[in-house]
């Protein structure tokens, strides 16, 4: 039985000798190994926390003091200390434990995560709500470097530094977010830990202050105010310390026993406090250490050789055909530029920014700042593309209203994992961004059935200077071979395509959901149901011609989403057709999309079976609107 088979509880750990704490570090470190690279996952950023996440569990009373990790990409250990290493093997699968922090799961995630630089925000409330309940628990907020280019945190600093609160802060600096950290805090944090200067020099005067105290009253005057001077001047952490938290640190986050010393020491301290721990992403695991951009997340691997699964099938990733089609118009547009928040390598931008590097720009985790800094782009004839996860881009909503669609600023906005995004689960889910862009006055909201069309409506959308356009596309494979961007026709703006004729019934399907909705019509065939389907690329504008002809001609309609049922496509058609309704009273309508509830983590196919909208339940949906007897009628009359 190994150590951390004996621990059940973070309780287990902390009857443990501290001697005996490395040991367990390397038990959990083994178990990440084994298990990841057999079912995958977030990898490198849990190895580095390794070290941290022990000392937090044995100098805090977790549950009693409260732990709160920011994104949760990095709570493997935490999970693993936590009661959840026996169902750790099914982590992201249906049924097992999340991906990342979840309050349904566990009194030890105090608080969900899953977004960047949450952490300090959420760790000040619940610091605030014990005072107001009198009650005595220490708060720690851990954030990683990338989070903390993200402005939220510092809208926390500047509040938590200012009330004098007892809160806690661990600054987990490995120099990474996701791809290679950016940013001038960056370079500051970097050169706090790297100028041996600073160190130097802090411990001069900590000496000198230390021998006065024999010399006298005069002489200890003279070093405090040296000291301050000093701290002014050499204090590493000046920064923080200036915003009102004491700065501790830099420690070296895989020395255990500093850690332990430092965690006990700042426990006992009050008011605002930030300890600067030093981790390396992917510790542990050389190729990790090696590559923690590769290692950041894994797919299953080999434990020896380290080679990963390679996707079946064949076909690329959306993100990956985007980002070749990015290359290739910036090529012909010297006007294009390429924005990301953080996310050079999910977003598969990275190549363009290879290919022209003065023209793509990493602003951090700051979608709101990188939406605005586009619009500024814009309004100079820039044309930039913001490549943000439909789920990242709801940080940025008033910077879409009030920047870019305000001033109709011709702003491209790619939405890479829109829809169901499988086994990152709730707080990934891309399901709310037609709801929320169609409300934007002047924003043109496209969905592609394939990634050639995701290519046309992008290409449509840099040449076509008029307002902010949008564009939604899944995590998922593109369903055909995606030809040079010179072989794909062009899209004329606002129109519909007309895919199938059939009559009675039409299927207006939206995106992702387009080829599943052929597919249905084709099974319906065989059922005596010949449904007409439509490709509505567009969501906004609309195209009336098109909904007027299957207005005119149908007496079914039925629209299909990929995204919440509420507010979406279906919403704002019905709009339209009850507009139609005096002239066709006996008009049907019923609208597809994803339930109004919350999405847990399983497979992307999975998620799609039971929101019903893969081919299977689109066909079921159909059935049941053309068993209302009047698909039939019409057919006969
Ligand atoms: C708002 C938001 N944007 C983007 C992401 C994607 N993301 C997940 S982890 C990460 C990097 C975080 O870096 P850091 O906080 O330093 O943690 P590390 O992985 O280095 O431990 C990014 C960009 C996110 N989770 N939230
Ligand atoms: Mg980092």
């Amino acid at each position: 039985m190994s150590l951390l088979d004996r621990i059940l509880t973070p309780a287990d750990l902390r009857n443990l000798t501290e001697t005996e704490l490395p040991q367990v570090a390397q038990d959990i470190r083994d178990r990440m190994v084994d298990v990841i690279s057999k079912v995958g996952g977030h990898f490198a950023p849990g190895l580095g926390v390794v070290e941290l996440t022990v000392a937090l569990h044995y100098i805090f009373d977790t549950p009693r003091d409260r732990l709160i990790w920011d994104v949760g990409h990095q709570g493997y250990p935490h999970k693993i200390l936590t009661g959840r290493n026996e169902a750790f093997p099914q982590i992201r699968q249906k049924g097992g434990p999340s991906g990342f922090l979840s309050r349904n799961e566990s009194e030890y995630d105090v608080f969900g995560a899953g977004h960047a630089a949450t952490s300090i925000s959420a760790a000040l409330g619940i610091a605030a709500a014990r005072d107001l309940k009198g009650e005595a628990f220490e708060v720690v907020a851990i954030i990683g470097d990338g989070a903390l280019t993200s402005g939220i945190a510092y809208e926390a600093l500047n509040n938590a530094g200012h009330s004098d609160r007892d809160i806690i802060v661990i600054l987990n600096d490995n120099e990474m977010s996701i791809s290679p950290n950016v940013g001038a805090i960056h370079k500051y944090l970097t050169r706090i830990v790297t100028n041996p200067i600073y160190n130097r020099m802090r411990d001069e005067v900590k000496n000198i202050m230390s021998r006065t105290g024999a010399i006298g009253d005069v002489m200890q005057s003279v070093a405090i105010k040296m000291e301050e001077m000093g701290k002014t001047l050499l204090t590493p952490g000046i920064l923080f310390e200036e915003l009102g938290f004491r700065y501790v640190g830099p420690v070296d986050g895989h020395d255990l026993p500093a850690l332990l010393g430092t965690l006990r020491n700042v426990r006992e301290w009050a008011g605002p406090r930030l300890v600067h721990v030093i981790t390396k992403k992917g510790k542990g695991f050389a190729l990790a250490e090696e590559n923690p951009v590769v290692w950041h997340g894994a797919t299953p691997f080999d434990k020896i050789s380290g080679e990963m699964a390679k996707k079946k099938g064949g076909l690329p990733a959306y993100t990956a055909a985007f980002g070749k089609g990015l290359v290739e118009l910036g090529a012909a547009h010297p006007e294009m530029t390429v924005i990301t928040a953080a996310m050079p390598s999910g977003t598969g931008t990275g190549a363009f920014g290879d290919a022209y590097p003065d023209r793509y720009f990493d602003v951090g985790i700051a979608e709101g700042h990188g939406v605005t800094f586009s619009a500024g782009l814009a309004t100079e004839g820039i044309v930039p593309v913001v490549a943000i996860y439909s789920t990242f881009l709801q940080r940025a909503y008033d910077s879409i209203i009030h920047d870019v669609a305000i001033q109709n600023l011709h702003v491209v906005f790619a939405m890479d994992r829109a829809g169901l995004v499988g086994n990152d689960g709730p707080t990934h889910m891309g399901l709310y961004d037609i709801a929320y862009l169609l409300a934007v006055p002047n924003m043109t909201v496209m969905a592609p059935k394939d990634g050639a069309e995701m290519l046309a409506l992008l290409r449509l959308a840099i040449e076509r200077a008029d307002g902010p356009h949008s564009l939604r596309y899944p995590r998922d494979n593109v369903p055909a071979v995606v030809p040079a961007l010179a072989d794909i026709p062009q899209v004329e703006y606002g129109t519909w395509e007309v895919l199938r004729r059939g009559e009675g019934l039409a299927l207006l399907a939206t995106g992702t959901t387009v080829l599943p909705a052929l597919e249905a019509a084709q099974r319906l065939e065989a059922e005596g149901i010949n449904a007409t389907v439509v490709n509505c690329r567009f969501i906004k504008p609309i195209d009336e011609a098109t909904l007027a002809w299957v207005i005119e001609r149908h007496t079914a309609l039925l629209t299909i989403e990929e995204g919440t049922i509420v507010n979406g496509f279906g919403a704002s058609l019905t709009r339209h057709v009850e507009s139609a309704r005096r002239q066709h009273p006996k008009l049907l309508m019923d609208v597809l999309g994803v339930p109004d509830r919350i999405f847990e983590h399983a497979t992307r196919s999975e998620q799609l079976a039971e929101a019903g909208l893969d081919a299977a339940g689109i066909a079921a949906r159909a059935r049941s609107l053309a068993a209302d007897g009047v698909v039939r009628a019409a057919r006969t009359a």
